[in-house]
């Protein structure tokens, strides 16, 4: 059986006891919560991993820096400030803890402080990053991303977005496994809406199992409330819950391991139905 080995949690990827896991994003940015302070932000932070714990969550992903379009890089100092009282707070909750951050000073902090999984959105790139994870046992999440935040969904283009985000992957793979890193700490994200037009992730999403077959390691999935959604949709982003689960369900379907998703108990519940339903549907076929 394959499993994904995340700090001091350890999943199977496959087989029975293997089902997909969903990470609930939680993020401490100024928007994310009430403008009351740090204590409070802190406060509220706590409270919303709490409620994800109680809806079913399997992995919180806590992030200082937002990586929506457009947004800007933010000084270590702050993405410090926001993200360690976090994980202090929440190491010991019963559930892995991941840090969605490039840097590699941030990486560092958070697995002294004892995060279970790293979420590189661009990928473990330079010999800094893959040196800061190298001597742990922390999952590590490899992300595809065309340009940066700033500018990516300026004009994204590719001459096969499937070709090239694979040589991505797999030569990231290698680079980490060249620095002893093991498969099994491996997952891969092929980066919806990073740097990608709806085209291109509509046809990412149609290469779901291939990434998986041809890579050989689990996928993880983001695409809970992006603009893609908004594009199917036509909708703002506080209305794409129900565009998110449609998602979700069907990234689930085609092989994805792992959803990070912002509305943790309406994935859950869409998952329990959908696993009760097909299974009905299989005694009966
Ligand atoms: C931080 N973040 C935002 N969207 C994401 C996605 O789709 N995947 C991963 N791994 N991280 C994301």
């Amino acid at each position: 059986m394959k499993y994904l080995q995340c700090g001091r949690y350890r999943f199977p990827m496959s087989g029975k006891q293997s089902k997909t896991l969903v990470m609930g994003v939680l993020n401490v940015t100024p928007d994310s919560f009430s403008d009351g302070g740090r204590y409070l932000k802190l406060e509220s932070a706590i409270s919303r991993a709490e409620q994800m714990i109680e809806d079913g969550v399997d992995i919180i992903d806590i992030g200082g820096e937002s990586s929506r379009p457009g947004s800007q890089a933010l000084p270590l100092d702050e993405e410090l400030s926001r993200v360690m009282p976090v994980i202090y707070a929440l190491r010991d909750c019963g559930k892995p803890l991941s840090i969605d951050t490039y840097k590699p000073q941030v990486m560092r902090e958070a697995l002294l402080a004892g995060v279970d999984m790293i979420n590189d959105i661009s990928g473990f790139r330079s010999e800094e990053v893959i040196r800061a994870v190298q001597n742990s046992d922390a999952g590590l999440c490899v992300m595809h991303m065309q340009n940066l935040p700033d500018t990516m969904q300026v004009s994204p283009a590719y001459e096969d977005v499937n070709q090239e985000v694979t040589a991505f992957l797999r030569e990231r793979i290698v680079a980490l496994e060249q620095a002893g890193i093991e498969r099994e700490r491996i997952c891969l994200d092929p980066g919806f809406g990073f740097g990608k037009t709806l085209e291109h992730n509509v046809a990412m999403f149609g290469h779901l199992s291939q990434f998986q077959s041809e890579l050989g390691l689990p996928l993880l999935v983001g695409m809970s409330r992006k603009s893609m959604i908004g594009a199917l949709t036509g909708r703002a982003a506080p209305e794409r819950l129900a565009g998110s689960l449609a998602a979700a369900l069907a990234a689930r379907q085609h092989g994805a391991k792992i959803i990070r998703v912002h509305d943790v108990a309406e994935t859950v519940d869409a998952y329990k139905v959908w696993d009760t339903l097909s299974q009905a549907f299989s005694m009966n076929v």
